[in-house]
């Protein structure tokens, strides 16, 4: 089936006319520059053209804060525009073929019909997520309790209900993945006993777990804090990894960047979940404080690059299975979700690209003789490549825009959807 992108294909080859020439002599040079290291561009390039990094359904939509959300014209309103949304990001960056969808956020009626939507916009669908943070209109009990933490049995069952629900939806939407993140913890010293809450939690993921076929896994996401500010149940990478060797081999760790205390050094995290075959998946972001939700590597592009330098190395050392699932998972407040999408699918694109130009024979000679200066350097020579050309160029190959970004602006798509799409409404809230 030939997908029908939503922007005019003309209007991107205008586009690319006009920066193809340039794109060329940068790309020539940076070969040349390249080949000097013994790195034949092309390779790099083809790898970065085989990259891609899955879009959440509610990153499309304006987000917002616990104080306001200041909503967009012309943003999407629901999961059929939402998709529209990820295909104008994919046909131009063509580096996000697949969206996560959030349940009960995307619920329709028919998800083969859902599915084959996807398809003619050129995506696919990829991890589901559960929600029991929140109640819903017409949810019998309330998580107010928590949910697959909670005291009250009725409410433990529910929130397992959902997982369960959401997996039979995925198989309809031809995923195999569901990652599950919950909010149970205290607000108090107190409130909880820690040991049977996160037995309690054992529990209902065995549930959970026990109702997922066999080709499927289960990523546990793990988070510091909020909205449990005293102890959250599934706090750090050391909870979430113990509950996915409990569980069984299809479960494994999801680790969101924004998900750790300032300083803590993500990619040792990634270094050990992989030694223990645990490493699930990504959800890439970038924070200054805490779980900020800003755009990845907007504010620590190098923490970015050393994430994927240890993908890389783990990739040398591939355990049965090793096929992380990467997402973005942003809260866009105040730029175009679409912009922030482009942008950050570049950013992280851009350290895949630099990991894979570490001189990797270099480095763990410089490890094992112990120059520590020269092991450093190594990975510096690679992380101040500009790899821009190589990115530009992989898109080009694959039909996408040479500028992304300006391609977008000047498609005007989203002041036509301003005029086509209802108006959402303001009001708090994290999306
Ligand atoms: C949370 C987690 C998780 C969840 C999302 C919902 O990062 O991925 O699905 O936000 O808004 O903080
Ligand atoms: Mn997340
Ligand atoms: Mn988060």
């Amino acid at each position: 089936m030939n997908p029908q992108m939503p922007l005019p294909i003309e209007q991107i080859e205008q586009h690319n006319r006009k920066h193809t020439d340039a794109l060329r002599d940068d790309y020539d040079s940076l070969g040349r520059q390249l080949d000097r290291a013994g790195i034949a561009i092309e390779a790099i390039t083809a790898r970065v053209a085989a990259f891609d990094v899955a879009i959440p359904s509610w990153g499309v939509g304006r987000g917002g804060t616990r104080f306001a959300r200041f909503p967009l014209a012309g943003e999407p309103t629901n999961v059929h525009e939402k998709l529209e949304d990820c295909a104008v990001i994919n046909q131009l960056g063509r580096a996000t073929p697949r969206v996560s969808p959030h349940f009960p956020w995307d619920k329709t009626a028919d998800y083969v019909a859902l599915r084959e939507e996807a398809a003619h916009l050129g995506l696919a669908f990829d991890a589901v997520n559960s929600n029991t943070f929140q109640d819903q209109p017409g949810l019998q009990h309330s998580y107010v309790t928590g949910s697959l933490c909670s005291t009250v049995a009725a409410t433990r069952a529910q929130a397992v209900e959902h997982n369960i629900e959401c997996i039979d939806i995925g198989k309809q939407l031809g995923v195999n993945a569901i990652t599950v993140w919950i909010g149970d913890g205290a607000n108090f010293p107190g409130q909880q006993n820690f040991t049977r809450a996160y037995d309690r939690y054992l529990e209902s993921t065995a549930e959970i777990y026990a109702a997922l076929p066999a080709d499927w896994h289960m990523m546990l996401e793990h988070k510091m804090y909020e909205p449990a500010f005293y102890a959250t149940v599934i706090q750090d990478w050391g909870s979430s990894i113990l509950a996915a060797q409990h569980l069984g081999p299809k479960a494994k760790c999801l680790i969101d960047l924004g998900h750790h205390a300032p300083n803590v050094n993500i990619e040792q995290i990634v270094a050990r979940m992989h030694r223990f075959g645990k490493l699930g998946g990504f959800h890439f972001n970038d924070s200054k404080y805490g779980d900020d939700d800003l755009d990845s590597g907007s504010i620590n592009p190098h923490q970015l690059f050393l994430v994927f330098n240890e993908l890389v190395e783990a990739e040398l050392n591939p355990l049965a299975g090793f096929d992380p699932a990467y997402m973005i998972d942003q809260s866009h407040n105040v730029t175009d979700p679409i912009e922030s999408m482009l942008s950050s699918a570049e950013e992280i694109t851009s350290a895949f690209a630099k990991a894979l130009l570490v001189d990797r024979q270099k480095l763990h000679a410089a490890q094992d003789t112990n120059d520590v200066m020269l092991a450093y350097q190594t990975l510096r020579r690679a992380y101040r490549t500009d790899v821009r050309p190589i990115l530009a160029m992989a898109r080009l190959q694959k039909g996408g825009a040479i500028e992304p970004l300006s391609a977008y602006r000047a498609s005007g798509w989203r002041a036509s959807k301003a005029q086509a799409r209802l108006s959402t409404s303001a009001g708090a809230g994290i999306v």
